[in-house]
């Protein structure tokens, strides 16, 4: 009877079998996960066609490259955030801006110029805002030429990149911030966003009874040598998902101020001619324990979301 097993049998087998050490990290990953998927499947009594309905889904979900936003709608992404912050709780280090999730529309290789920057190129209708600050330390002190990857949505929501109606790197910038940390840019005030109407992401959520909207919001990704690379959001005040983003990534701390700003004295340029909105903005960033901790991020292309 080798060849018969009981589920525990069948279970035990699969986790332990190998010809090779491999890699010891993926090999515990792989047990826990399969573990909980065999208890799923058998305290639910998943069907056959369940199951292959499922396999379709995942197939879609790859083709379509929307598992980054899966996970963030099912808080995967927070929870990294919440895990991080609880480690540096219990290290007595948490400071500084609040982290918010990266997400899955980050892309590297962005535009770079030194202080200032405009990231719309033009044709996005909309309220035109500046926003400005300091990069700083802990101890308020300014990071001279801190790195800040600035990216949002156009007025349909969507990202570059991923939208092939944009160009390539619209309404995403690298700024190099100036001797005092300063950096200053020009845009156009995005919607919330809203996941794609068809494919597998929506058809979960309507699954599952849920909206896939997220609140307007503005992606940050900040680094210098010394201190802790910061992935961050803010929010616009007012939109109706503010405490309700798909993806939990609101924060307090993180909700701007917008001030109107009557004269675009100081401000010409950045081609401000008129009236703008202003949000002022300083990030803070922890001290780096290791140089690791400091570096921008490098991620590999991303495929379509
Ligand atoms: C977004 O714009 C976003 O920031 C996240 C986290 C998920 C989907 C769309
Ligand atoms: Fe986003």
């Amino acid at each position: 009877m080798k060849n018969e097993y009981t589920v525990e049998q069948l279970l035990e087998r699969v986790n332990t079998v190998k010809i090779a050490e491999g890699n010891e990290r993926v090999r515990a990953l792989s047990q826990r996960i399969v573990s909980d998927l065999f208890k799923t499947i058998d305290e639910f009594k998943v069907t056959p066609d369940e199951f292959w309905a499922a396999i379709e889904w995942l197939n879609a979900l790859g083709r379509t490259g929307q598992t980054g936003l899966i996970t963030a709608g099912l808080g995967f992404d927070r929870l990294l955030d919440i895990l991080a912050d609880e480690a540096d709780d219990a290290a007595g280090i948490a400071a500084g801006t609040p982290r918010a999730i990266e997400g899955p529309l980050y892309v590297p290789g962005a535009p770079n110029s030194a202080y200032e920057a405009r990231l719309d190129d033009g044709t996005m209708p909309g309220q035109v805002y500046v926003m400005e600050g300091v990069v700083r330390d802990i101890n308020g002190n300014p990071l001279a030429h801190a790195s800040l990857d600035a990216w949002h949505a156009n007025e349909h929501g969507r990202y570059s990149h991923f939208d092939p109606e944009q160009k390539e790197y619209n309404l995403r910038r690298n700024i190099t911030c100036d001797a005092q940390g300063r950096y200053r840019f020009r845009s156009v005030i995005p919607p919330g966003y809203a996941i794609p109407p068809t494919g597998p992401v929506a058809e979960l959520f309507q699954a599952l009874g849920r909206h896939g909207n997220r609140p307007a919001h503005i992606h940050f990704l900040v680094s210098a040598p010394g201190v802790r690379t910061l992935t961050t959001q803010v929010n616009i005040p007012g939109d109706t998902y503010i405490d309700d983003d798909f993806a939990f990534a609101t924060r307090d701390g993180l909700v701007v101020t917008i001030e109107n700003v009557d004269s675009p004295a100081g401000y010409e340029s950045l081609g401000i001619e008129g009236p703008f909105a202003r949000i002022r903005f300083d990030f803070v960033l922890q001290p780096a324990a290791s140089e690791e901790e400091s570096k921008h991020l490098s991620r590999v292309e991303r495929v379509t979301a």
